[in-house]
């Protein structure tokens, strides 16, 4: 039987460790039989995968640096991406940042400057992403992001990530309709809490965590394989039909009131 993404080329965004939601999607890509391009902000990051990669036996097509601050930098990432592959199938974007400042205290504290960074980073990214990769994805594509519940409810601490990934959500909707017309579907995956470098030091992690043990419907937390099988829905045409879609990886936590 042939892989669900077999002969793909899939563009993965965001992997910076082990840890890395971007790393449990890269091994639930692989197993599907994908072609893996990668892109990095960070010389650390880019060490980390070529490590990881080795040790797993992942075949790495290509690896640019992307720094989605930069519409240069997400443009050049992408042509170089189009003079090595050509076409592309997907796009993982797996990418946000906001100051460590900001993600405590008091919303209403939240300066002009790091509002905007978290947007820019979070959620005007993916427009960016999206505007890069439409050329390539001549024969159709997908491309899924990562969200969390944040957006849709005041959770203490992610303040101005909630804000931005409400616009990361808001964002997937218009560019499904937008793209839609190519054939390229976008979508976003809601995780719930999983230990990752971004995660690591934040206030209030580690009791959302033993919240979602204690009360979600499955009474355990998600994790980085269950967020890679349901972006490789997203990705494999499983899925050809959804799009404009965001879908909660959280153990069903999102449906307790
Ligand atoms: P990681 O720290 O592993 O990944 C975050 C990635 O963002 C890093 O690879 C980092 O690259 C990248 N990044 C930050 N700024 C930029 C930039 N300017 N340009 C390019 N890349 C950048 O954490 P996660 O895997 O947890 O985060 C991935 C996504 O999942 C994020 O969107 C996050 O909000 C979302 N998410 C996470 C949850 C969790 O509990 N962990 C829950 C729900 C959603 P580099 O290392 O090179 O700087
Ligand atoms: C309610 C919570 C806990 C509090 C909020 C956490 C928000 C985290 C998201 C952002 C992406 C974290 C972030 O930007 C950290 C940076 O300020 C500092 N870290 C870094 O620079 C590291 C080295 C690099 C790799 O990180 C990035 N991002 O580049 C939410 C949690 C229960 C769930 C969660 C953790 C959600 C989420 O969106 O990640």
């Amino acid at each position: 039987m042939t892989k669900l993404l077999e002969g793909k080329n899939i563009v993965v965004m965001g992997v910076a460790n082990e840890r890395s939601i971007a790393w449990g999607i890269t091994k639930s890509l692989h197993n599907a039989g994908a072609n893996l391009i990668f892109t990095n902000r960070q010389e650390r990051s880019y060490k980390k995968l070529t490590k990881l990669l080795e040790k797993h036996n992942v075949e790495a097509k290509q690896m640019v640096n992307c720094d989605v601050a930069s519409d240069e930098s997400i443009q050049n990432a992408f042509q170089k991406i189009k003079d090595d592959i050509g076409v592309i199938h997907g796009v993982v974007h797996s990418v946000a940042f906001a100051n460590r400042d900001d993600l405590k205290g008091a919303f209403s504290d939240t300066s002009r400057d790091g509002f905007l960074l978290a947007q820019e980073i979070s959620a005007f990214s993916l427009v960016a992403v999206t505007k890069a990769a439409k050329p390539l994805m001549t024969e159709g594509g997908s491309i899924v992001t990562q969200t969390y519940l944040g957006s849709e409810r005041a959770v203490k601490n992610y303040n101005v990530m909630g804000v931005a990934k409400a616009s990361l959500e808001a964002s997937v909707r218009y560019l499904a309709e937008d793209v839609g017309k190519n054939g390229i579907r976008v979508n976003a995956v809601s995780a719930g809490p999983i230990r990752t470098l971004s995660a690591k030091g934040v206030s209030g992690f580690n009791e959302i965590n033993s919240i979602i043990e204690e009360k979600s419907p499955l009474r355990r937390n998600v994790d980085q394989d269950q967020v890679g099988d349901a972006s490789l829905f997203f990705l494999s045409d499983l899925s050809r039909g959804v799009t404009g879609e965001v879908l909660h990886v959280d153990s069903g936590y999102h449906i307790i009131g």
